[in-house]
């Protein structure tokens, strides 16, 4: 893995259905990220936040893409961030914000490689379109549009699409799939790993076969982690909490395992809302984990 990394905070929150993530990046940053990650050898520098609308002074003008205009707005910039720090030959990683970041992430990623995986953990798919959300909330649509699928405003970000192929994803942690997107993990034969087959076969299993799938496919691998893959109790700290999720040694597990097949180029930790967590903890989870997918060692 590249030694030199380079932080860009998103705070944003109009992705979201409630108020809260844009906290999340001065949580994770409070939360002694920088240094956690200096110990381990890294050079890092924090570029800061981009520059974020509050929900205060917009108004949401389709029910069906709920900000849609400032979503892109922000995901433009995300994307030539990304862009930029890859071409510089340093790791990006992004602090949010509500999932919808990851819309600007992998397109600036994709601006530089054209066959890069993504190792997904989250309760949720995020595979919706404007037709199958139930909510509007555009943090539920990023896998779909960085497929081809949604909003031109938003599929064609940098100019093209798609961005990533079905066959070099892997979800992982899922719990809480709306009709729509089972149809569609269904349909274009995208690999999920449940709860169910989080609880049969191990979580040591499941990263083994996701990482060898994505090495078979993909040349490198992009992490997007969704603090609300984890159990609630261990990650409280979200805006769409879903019970029985992943534990927090599991979680430890699939990043130290990410860090030994060293095969990331890029990660973003998102969904952090300290607004609904309890003294920090869920910031302190997500720089934990971080730490581990990093290669921070435990002996
Ligand atoms: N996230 N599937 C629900 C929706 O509104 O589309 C929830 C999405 C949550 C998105 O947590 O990043
Ligand atoms: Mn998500
Ligand atoms: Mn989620
Ligand atoms: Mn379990």
């Amino acid at each position: 893995m590249r030694k030199d990394i380079t932080i860009i905070g998103v705070p944003l929150d109009l992705g979201a259905g409630r108020r809260g993530v844009d906290m999340g990046p001065s949580a994770i940053r409070y939360a002694n990220m920088k240094e956690r990650l200096e110990k381990s050898g890294y050079n890092v520098i924090d570029i800061g936040n981009l520059n974020v609308p509050t929900p205060e002074t917009y108004r949401i003008e389709n029910e069906k893409l709920k900000y849609l205009r400032e979503v892109k707005m922000v995901n433009d910039e995300l994307a030539r961030k990304v862009s930029k720090v890859m071409k510089e030959e340093r790791f990006p990683l992004v602090l949010g914000g509500d999932h919808s970041i990851a819309i600007g992430t992998l397109a600036g990623i994709a601006d530089l490689k054209n066959n890069f995986g993504v190792i997904w953990f989250d309760a949720h798919g995020d595979l919706n379109t404007p037709d199958t959300s139930p909510s509007g909330n555009i943090h539920g649509m990023p896998m779909a549009v960085s497929l081809g699928y949604g909003h031109p405003d938003l599929v064609n970000i940098m100019s093209f699409s798609p961005k990533i192929k079905p066959e070099n994803i892997v979800i992982i942690g899922a719990r809480d799939l709306d009709k729509g997107e089972r149809e569609f993990i269904r349909d274009r034969g995208i690999k999920v790993y449940t709860m169910h087959e989080i609880d049969r076969l191990g979580m040591a299993r499941v990263m083994e076969e996701a990482i060898s799938f994505l090495k078979m496919n993909a040349d490198g691998v992009h992490l997007s982690l969704d603090l609300d893959a984890l159990d609630p109790n261990d990650a409280p700290g979200v805006g769409t909490p879903v019970a029985g999720g992943i534990s927090y040694r599991e979680g430890h597990l699939a990043m130290e395992m990410l860090a030994e097949a060293d095969i990331l180029i890029s990660a973003e930790f998102v969904e952090v809302n300290p607004i609904l967590d309890q003294r920090n903890k869920t910031a302190e989870v997500a720089v934990g984990l971080m730490a581990s997918a990093f290669g921070e060692k435990l002996l």
